[in-house]
């Protein structure tokens, strides 16, 4: 495994602001920097698991950049929609036309749910060079709620409601969010690991 230190020269392979924002904000008290991806690579997401895209996702840059890279490949599972949008998460909101138009959709789907059930998942794959790629899971349980609310965050924030809280990703703080989060929880999983 590479050191702590070393992770300073690697490189995060997304092309999400929104997840360059946070993984910025979720390091930084670590003076640990992983830069972002200035060169935007097209990587098909083939795979069938978050696993699967992830390590495609990092594989790509790795071998792009020659350095260590960091992927996440993340998604919000629906329970009364089979555990839908998942791995297609990003593609639903492009398919709807955007975020907006996707809630409403939602909404109507999930109009007979009183309080329907949802977690977001992230899976981070790290592939060095030379090595064997490495996994690390997190997720936020919560429900979903709707209209959407708050301005924070990204994606599907403002209709998420984590577990233990009465607000929407999008309407607590960045500071909040970063303590609780599946991105969160699969970053500590990858320091405890480097520190092992
Ligand atoms: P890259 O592949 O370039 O990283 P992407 O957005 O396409 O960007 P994914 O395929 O992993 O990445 O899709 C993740 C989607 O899941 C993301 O676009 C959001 O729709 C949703 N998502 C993941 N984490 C989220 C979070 O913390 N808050 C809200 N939505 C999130």
């Amino acid at each position: 495994m590479p050191s702590l230190l070393e992770a300073n020269d690697w490189v995060l392979a997304t092309q999400n602001p929104g997840k360059v924002k946070e993984f910025g904000q979720l390091l930084e008290p670590l003076s640990i920097r992983i830069r972002p991806a200035l060169d935007e690579l097209n990587v098909p997401e083939t795979g069938s698991t978050f696993a699967a895209n992830a390590q495609l996702k990092a594989q790509a840059y790795a071998q792009h950049y020659g350095v260590p890279a960091l992927a996440d490949d993340s998604g919000l599972m629906i329970e009364a929609l089979g555990g839908n949008p998942g791995i297609y998460s990003a593609r639903w909101a492009l398919e709807a036309g955007g975020y907006p138009a996707l809630f409403q959709k939602l909404e109507g789907q999930l109009k007979e749910v009183p309080l329907p059930k949802a977690a977001f998942i992230c899976v981070l794959c790290l592939v060095v060079p030379g090595q064997s790629p490495q996994f690390f899971e997190g997720r936020l349980e919560g429900h979903l709620t709707f209209p959407p609310q708050g301005s924070h965050g990204f994606g599907y924030d403002p209709i998420f409601i984590p577990a233990g809280y009465d607000q929407t990703c999008a309407q607590l703080s960045a500071d909040v969010k970063n303590a609780i989060s599946h991105r969160r929880q699969a970053l500590d999983l990858l320091l405890q690991a480097l520190k092992a």
